[in-house]
């Protein structure tokens, strides 16, 4: 049973998120997902849209998404790999190196983002719209 684990804000869902979680489940059997808080969001200098609660019930609707836990703090990852047995670790290539410290404890994989979309573009195109429905 190879376990992949990954993390994120996952903040008002788009493709972007949906091929990066996809490609991770294709990869092993189980996915984990690292949720950021709203708290750990603001340590990121992110303002979600949604709360974590939201984001949580989003995720947990997605058939390719086994298991989503609380992302508090940027020192759990060796815990958490250890914890839940991962083997494999994912997150988009926007974080090249930056988990390499995770290489001792289960593959590292740096997927490529998906151009052309992204929560802060999908706010600023809300806002442009204006109160247009
Ligand atoms: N992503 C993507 N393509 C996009 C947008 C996002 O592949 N167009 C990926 C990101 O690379 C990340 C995941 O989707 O792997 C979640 O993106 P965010 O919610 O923006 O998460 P982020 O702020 O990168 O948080 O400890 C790690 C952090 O919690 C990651």
């Amino acid at each position: 049973m190879t376990k992949v684990i990954t993390y994120g804000t996952f903040d008002v869902l788009h493709r972007g998120h949906i091929n990066l979680l996809k490609r991770a489940k294709a990869l092993g059997d189980e996915l984990f997902v690292g949720l950021s808080s709203d708290e750990f969001n603001i340590g990121k200098n992110k303002t979600s849209v949604l709360p974590y609660d939201d984001r949580k019930c989003v995720l947990e609707s997605l058939y390719f998404v086994d298991f989503v836990f609380k992302e508090e703090e940027w020192d759990q990852k060796i815990p958490d790999v250890i914890k839940y047995g991962i083997d494999i670790f994912v997150i988009g290539d926007d974080w090249k190196g930056h988990f390499d410290f995770l290489k001792p404890h289960c593959e590292v994989i740096y997927l490529p983002r998906t151009p052309g979309v992204s929560t802060s573009l999908l706010k600023e195109k809300v806002i442009t719209m204006g109160g247009r429905t």
